[in-house]
């Protein structure tokens, strides 16, 4: 496999030290797929095709579609890029895996979009520890073929860069709100709450529990509201947000954020689980099964 070998850095956060892998670029290495790597993506695959079906909004289901992804064997990169760059000037890198977050955000200011190389192993089908191939190829890619998302996602990669010369809090003001968008975001259809983002729509458990379950809140999407709060890694979000359209996400990222910061700094952060009067509440949450700690 030619792959840069991708040193580990541990950085020191409240979780303690996580591994944060370098910026390396890695060609994927498809011929060395395994027949369990394929299988583990078919069977993903398969099972989160049936369960987002009426879950899952229009859109995701429409561009994944769209890609040509199929069960029957794990995506070539160079293959996808053809699309991507065509629809939206988008191209998928491949990575060891999480990166250090300026790197993070300068590939998605390029839109490159960081794809973990390897997928993970049958025992772990429902739930590891951090983004693979599954994850980020299921999960994010699609919606990178939306034109409206793609330039959202290209805002954000452009605000963290911002973010991480302005120091403070601003990077954690802007990992919660890539959090409960891209990763955990719910959109409101004619015909309902519906799924876009990529850890949920990689996750069975939490694509039927996001929507059907009555333990979490479901609030509409306020930029500072969102900035100032707490979120969940280990267990299913205690609050999902909904947003009425993607423009939506784009109009909010079009604003200065330095003002926004300085505000939040003198603000408290709100627990992951509240409810706020000035909340447009669309399920006021039982919290039912929720643990008292762990908000991040
Ligand atoms: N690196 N490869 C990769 N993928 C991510 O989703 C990712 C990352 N580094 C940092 C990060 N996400 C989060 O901290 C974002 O909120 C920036
Ligand atoms: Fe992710």
């Amino acid at each position: 496999m030619n792959a840069t070998p991708a040193r580990v850095e541990h950085q020191l956060t409240d979780k303690g030290y996580v591994p944060v892998y370098t910026t390396a670029v890695i060609e994927q290495p498809w011929s060395t797929y395994s027949t369990t790597d394929h299988e583990v993506w078919a069977t993903l695959f398969a099972r989160q095709r049936e369960v987002l079906v009426g879950r899952a909004s229009d859109e995701f289901l429409r561009t994944q579609a769209s890609m040509g992804m199929t069960p029957d064997r794990i995506p070539k990169f160079d293959e996808l890029n053809k699309l991507l760059r065509k629809a939206t000037g988008w191209e998928l890198i491949g990575v060891q895996g999480l990166l250090p977050e300026l790197d993070f955000f300068d590939h998605l200011a390029n839109r490159r979009f960081p794809v973990t190389w390897w997928i993970r192993k049958p025992e772990q089908l429902d739930y590891l520890s951090e983004p693979d191939l599954f994850h980020d190829l299921f999960g994010h890619v699609p919606l990178l073929m939306n034109p409206v998302f793609a330039d959202y996602m290209a805002a954000y990669g452009r605000g963290g860069v911002k973010a991480h010369g302005i120091g403070g809090e601003a990077l954690t003001y802007l990992t919660r709100l890539y959090w409960y968008t891209v990763e955990f975001g719910l959109i409101k259809q004619a015909d309902g709450l519906r799924i876009y983002g990529s850890g949920i729509v990689s996750s069975k458990g939490e694509s039927i529990h996001c929507l059907e379950s009555n333990a979490p809140n479901r609030i509409g999407f306020d930029l500072e509201r969102i900035m100032r709060t707490r979120y969940r890694i280990d267990t299913y979000q205690k609050t999902y947000f909904v947003i009425d359209s993607y423009e939506q996400l784009m109009e909010a990222t079009s604003p200065d954020f330095a003002p926004i910061y300085a505000k939040l700094d003198t603000l408290p952060s709100i627990p992951a689980g509240d409810v706020l009067q000035t909340d447009t509440v669309f399920n006021h949450g039982t919290g039912e099964g929720w643990l008292s700690d762990g908000d991040v």
